[in-house]
């Protein structure tokens, strides 16, 4: 998984906050076919027997499609289910702690908020980082904007591993993005909010350097 994980570029998330329980699967297998190999269910504030219910389902389509599984925020669970990956905040506990609940061959992420959080995931032992949020966005409300300057710096301190820019990207500002040294992104709700999910993540993929 870590080397499929390598060749991501595009990551997809399927947050509870733009998408019904009953879109859960479809939604899933759209950006599987649009060429995403990694995925994350973002469930925030939803019950954990709930949670664990989609996870389930977007685990189930993540496998028969060839994509990595994220689970957003909850590494027990994660654990229980055997996902491929478990996402984190900074404010999830240090990433030892989070690895000795999930064994070493979970992948583990990290979202980042400045050049310094990004350095330290990245000597913390993430296998990837998020970075942003780049633009001010909806689906993180209230959360300060960082900006396109420190992509580039941070793209080269990562070396080798993946680093994802999140936060506002859409059809109009990937072209600034990527102009700013990105080679990885997260979207979320512009995705979402496609009529064809599966087509807007293609051109997008198509977009971003190889
Ligand atoms: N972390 C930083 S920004 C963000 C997260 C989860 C939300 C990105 O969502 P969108 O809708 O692509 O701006």
């Amino acid at each position: 998984m870590r080397t499929l994980l390598k060749t991501c570029r595009l990551y997809g998330i399927v947050d509870m906050g733009y998408t019904a329980p009953e879109q859960v699967r479809e939604r899933t297998c759209a950006l599987i076919a649009g060429g995403v190999r990694i995925i994350q269910l973002r469930a925030k504030g939803l019950p954990l027997p709930a949670v664990r219910e989609l996870a389930v389902q977007v685990q189930q389509e993540c496998r028969s499609g060839g994509a990595i599984f994220v689970l957003n925020d909850y590494p027990d669970m994660a654990a229980e289910l055997g996902a491929d990956a478990v996402h984190v905040g900074q404010d999830g506990g240090t990433l030892d702690s989070v690895r000795a609940i999930v064994g070493p061959q979970m992948i583990i992420g990290r979202s980042t908020h400045s050049p310094e959080q990004a350095r330290a995931a990245l000597a913390e032992g993430a296998d990837y980082i998020g970075f942003g949020p780049l633009f001010p966005t909806g689906t993180k409300p209230g959360r300060p904007s960082i900006g396109l300057q420190d992509i580039a710096a941070v793209q080269q301190a990562a070396g080798d591993m993946p680093v994802f820019c999140i936060g506002g990207i859409n059809g109009t500002t990937l072209p600034q993005v990527i102009a700013a040294g990105a080679r990885r992104v997260v979207i979320v709700s512009w995705l979402l909010g496609q009529a064809d999910i599966a087509a807007a993540a293609r051109r997008v993929i198509g977009q971003l350097p190889a």
